[in-house]
């Protein structure tokens, strides 16, 4: 009788150890210091190119979500981004970047979210849209009624990026290899085109997979029907003045209704808009899944 009682004397202590145990760590919680995304971040998402649209779309995020007061985006490139996520995966530590769809990030990184964004400042789905300069169409028919008819999914872009990053070879030579491949697509896209008989077609574009790789299949396409291609690659502001200004004669490379919808409104009257050339593509904050947010809004001010 006596023992039962010790030991249930030596139960209560050690509930009570552990009570306390389980109250201080609430409180460690609870004030945020330690385990606190936002402050491990430095109230930093990391981005990339300062000229992209999901940069300038960032900026706007910052501005217009209260509980981003304070955020800084670090704006470098693509490269440094991506390999800033990589170390961070490795050592499971916090990060938040800018992230879009098609790109391999995803491929490469399968355990990746991202945040909701109940503002809706980086949309919902994205196209990304053909634009020609005023005055194509007329001059050159065939030419404009190619870049009319070329359309893909997000599948064939991201066939062509995963092949990219994992060989390691010029998306230019895989895009080309896939014109060869898919000759039944580029058929639909020629369909009721002349031969172009040298023409020379001057495409402006971006340095993204993305945009490398539309560039790089519509060039070889065209070239396989007697047009003759060049691909500029710019910044995007550049690719809508080129445009607009006759410099260039079309692109592939606009992302909207968000992304790019500043420049494009600056624009929009001094372009011929085609329409989407890919259906699905995406913009926003991604973080990895060990992260305990799921909202913009579960970040916190500086
Ligand atoms: N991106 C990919 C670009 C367009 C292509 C989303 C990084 C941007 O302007 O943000």
């Amino acid at each position: 009788m006596k023992s039962v009682k010790g030991i249930g004397f030596i139960i209560s202590i050690l509930a009570i150890f552990l009570l306390a145990a389980c109250g201080s760590s609430d409180d460690a919680s609870g004030d945020g210091a330690e385990d606190n995304d936002s402050e491990a971040v430095d109230h930093t998402i990391i981005g990339i190119e300062p000229g992209a649209g999901i940069s300038v779309t960032t900026e706007k995020a910052i501005e217009e979500y209260d509980n981003l007061k304070g955020w800084d985006v670090e704006l470098s490139s693509t490269g440094a981004m991506m390999s800033e996520l990589g170390t961070a995966i490795q050592n499971e530590e916090p990060i938040i970047i800018t992230g879009w769809n098609p790109h391999w990030m995803f491929a490469q990184y399968p355990d990746m979210k991202y945040l909701e964004d109940p503002q809706g400042i980086y949309g919902g789905e994205e196209t990304l849209n053909s634009l020609a300069r005023i005055g194509f169409e007329e001059d050159n028919p065939d030419a404009y009624k190619f870049i009319d008819q070329f359309e893909w999914e997000v599948e064939d872009m991201e066939e062509i990026m995963y092949e990219a990053e994992e060989t390691g070879e010029d998306i230019e030579d895989i895009s080309a290899q896939w014109v060869e491949d898919n000759q039944d697509r580029v058929d639909a896209w020629a369909e009721g085109v002349n031969d172009g008989n040298g023409a020379e077609i001057k495409l402006a574009s971006t340095p993204w997979d993305s945009e490398r790789a539309s560039s790089g299949v519509l060039k070889a396409a065209m070239e396989q029907h007697g047009f003759q291609v060049t691909v500029t690659d710019v910044d995007v502001a550049v690719v809508f003045e080129s445009v607009a200004s006759g410099d260039a004669d079309a692109t592939l490379a606009a992302w909207l209704p968000v992304t790019h919808k500043d420049f494009y409104e600056k624009q929009k009257d001094n372009l011929i808009d085609l329409g989407p050339n890919l259906e699905g593509a995406k913009i926003g904050l991604v973080v990895p899944e060990y992260m305990d947010i799921d909202s913009i809004e579960d970040l916190e001010p500086k």
